[in-house]
């Protein structure tokens, strides 16, 4: 008997690799194969929108000096633990609630709980001769366990619900923008300001074989690799901006960590978020929803600048501050154009014509 218990044994033990190696194969075979295929033929499918779009995009340097990155601000950085640093002010109330009565509240229930369990598994072990409790109802440690959780959830209800308030009640805007994200890149319109049209594509790195001839490569000016953009999403300081984000084809999402922003972009729908950043800087966030398969090479970086500035940097995009005369921006795009022409008739397409064709 023993000699067929270890035959089996054996023959269990000689099995078992082979069972084992056999799924894995099949998982590479599974998961690498259809998906090395997928990515295949969507990048195919894609490739030509793709390559195109930051072509166009990223030939032209700017016009206007870029404010440089700052190291550690709007970025995630190696070693550090938790949020980023808040530069909104909602962001600094919701990353204090949460670094704050939010983590403490777990760590102290959930040493309790451990501490609890480990020493009703030692001093109530059968190892110790303990005889078991025969108590089966006792009022007063119902009550106590029933109502000490409720209090700790209102506890933690009150904070963030008035915390979801403020973010869904933004005060007046005094700027709107237009986010819409496309498979694999993010675009800004600026109706108040002449409605131009930002299109921001992902900066490749200096040795990208990708890289086209004279076609510009990321510098640390630009911000960290995989999260500088060609062109920036600008807004003013100080101000309330508003975002109507919405996609042009799958669920993209529009998330800012710096300014406690994620919000789905989806196509068909528009989603409303606002932002108000005192501190002018840069600052960098990703599409935060599985796009596609280039999902992870569509960065957003958002540049504050001092109003001044911001309104020289529309006019550098042949935009004008918001209830500026908008007989400014039109006249320099339709000089070129036609000279002689009835100004209002012909402007308006020469100034929508570009914003559509990116589109
Ligand atoms: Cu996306």
């Amino acid at each position: 008997m023993k000699l067929i218990g270890l035959a089996i044994a054996l023959s269990a033990a000689v099995m078992t690799p082979a069972v084992a190696v056999a799924p894995q194969i099949n998982d590479t075979q599974s998961a690498g194969q259809p998906v090395g295929q997928s990515v295949g033929t969507q990048v195919a499918e894609g490739a030509v929108p793709a390559a195109d779009a930051p072509a166009t995009a990223t030939t032209a340097t700017p016009a206007f000096p870029q404010t440089p990155a700052t190291p550690g601000v709007g970025m995630p950085t190696a070693q550090r633990l938790g949020l980023q640093e808040q530069y909104t002010n909602l962001g600094q109330r919701a990353a204090s609630f949460h670094n704050g009565p939010l983590l403490w509240m777990c760590v102290i229930i959930s040493l309790f709980v451990l501490v609890l369990l480990a020493y009703t598994m030692f001093r109530f072990r059968r190892g110790a001769g303990h005889e078991p409790s025969r108590t089966s109802h006792n009022t007063l440690l119902e009550v106590v366990w029933t109502l000490v959780p409720v209090l700790v959830l209102v506890a933690i209800a009150i904070p963030s619900i008035r915390l979801l308030a403020a973010q869904y009640s933004p005060p007046p805007a005094d700027l709107t923008i237009k986010v819409v994200g496309h498979q694999w890149y993010w675009s800004y319109q600026y109706p108040d300001n002449g409605g131009f049209e930002i299109v921001s594509n992902m900066l490749k790195e200096k040795g990208d074989p990708t890289l086209k001839p004279g076609e510009r490569f990321r510098t640390d000016a630009d911000g960290p690799a995989m999260l500088a953009t060609d062109e920036r999403l600008v807004i003013p300081a100080g101000k309330v901006v508003k975002f109507l984000i919405t996609s042009e084809d799958v669920i993209h999402s529009f998330a800012v960590p710096a300014f406690w922003t994620k919000m789905d972009a989806n196509p068909g729908r528009v989603n409303q978020d606002w932002v108000k950043v005192d501190r002018p800087g840069v600052y960098f966030g990703q599409c935060s929803e599985l796009c596609g398969a280039r999902h992870g090479y569509m960065p957003i970086a958002v540049e504050v600048l001092p109003e001044a500035q911001f309104n020289a940097w529309l006019a550098s995009k042949g935009g004008t501050p918001k209830g500026a005369a908008p007989a400014a921006a039109p006249a320099p795009a339709a000089a070129p154009a036609a000279e002689a022409a009835p100004p209002a008739a012909i402007e308006q397409p020469a100034l929508t014509q570009p914003a559509t064709a990116q589109n």
